[in-house]
């Protein structure tokens, strides 16, 4: 079974002017679909090309680049899309937020803790947002298409919203102005699907 690339669930333009088109044309139509035919190329006639996406990556041998890389990208780039939304922004509300609030104090708290991880983190990568077993929720950051479903990436738990800080992400609108890229997106966090991914992984 062959992974296939998702539509993007808004067009092209309706980020804006948090993400430009272009730069969501060339990242969902080019960077996505990239790694999901490499993806494929990678499982194509294996024993694992049967398996979800977090099977293979919470088995996944790291030093296999090909699989570690395009697994990755295919999967982070699929969180990424479903974690923002033109409706977005605002605060989290409901069970979601009450994890915010016991797991960072606060939501500004937790604002601040996310927006330190996506911009220190060197060179290329993503910050997450991912939540344990019992409902405890995290911040981590990983390096190029790592997240933390893999083995010893030194994040843990179930990523829930993630944000992709290779430049290819942004440079077309901010170019080096990282901090105003990880900004804009809390403008557009789609939090009605990041508490549905809370309630059904905590
Ligand atoms: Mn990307």
């Amino acid at each position: 079974m062959a992974f296939t690339l998702p539509p993007l669930p808004y067009s092209n333009d309706a980020l804006e002017p948090h993400i430009d088109s272009k730069t969501m044309g060339i990242h969902h139509g080019k960077h996505h679909s990239g790694y999901t035919t490499k993806l494929n190329a990678c499982i194509a006639g294996s024993n694992i090309e049967n398996q979800s996406i977090e099977e293979i990556l919470k088995n996944l041998d790291m030093s296999n680049s090909a699989l570690r890389n395009n697994g990755g990208g295919y999967f982070n780039h699929c969180l990424f899309w479903e974690s923002m939304s033109p409706n977005g922004g605002g605060l989290p509300s409901g069970k979601l937020l009450d994890a915010i609030n016991s797991s960072f104090d606060s939501y500004e708290s937790f604002k601040n803790s996310f927006s330190n991880a996506a911009a220190t983190r060197f060179g290329s990568g993503w910050a997450w947002l991912c939540v344990h077993a019992g409902g405890k929720l995290e911040v981590c950051s990983s390096a190029n298409q790592d997240n933390p479903l893999m083995p010893g990436v030194g994040c843990e738990g179930y990523p829930i919203m993630g944000i992709d800080v290779w430049e290819h992400a942004y440079y077309l609108n901010y170019q080096n102005r990282r901090p105003d890229y990880i900004n804009a997106f809390f403008s557009i966090i789609n939090w009605e699907n990041i508490s549905k991914l809370y309630e059904l992984k905590s």
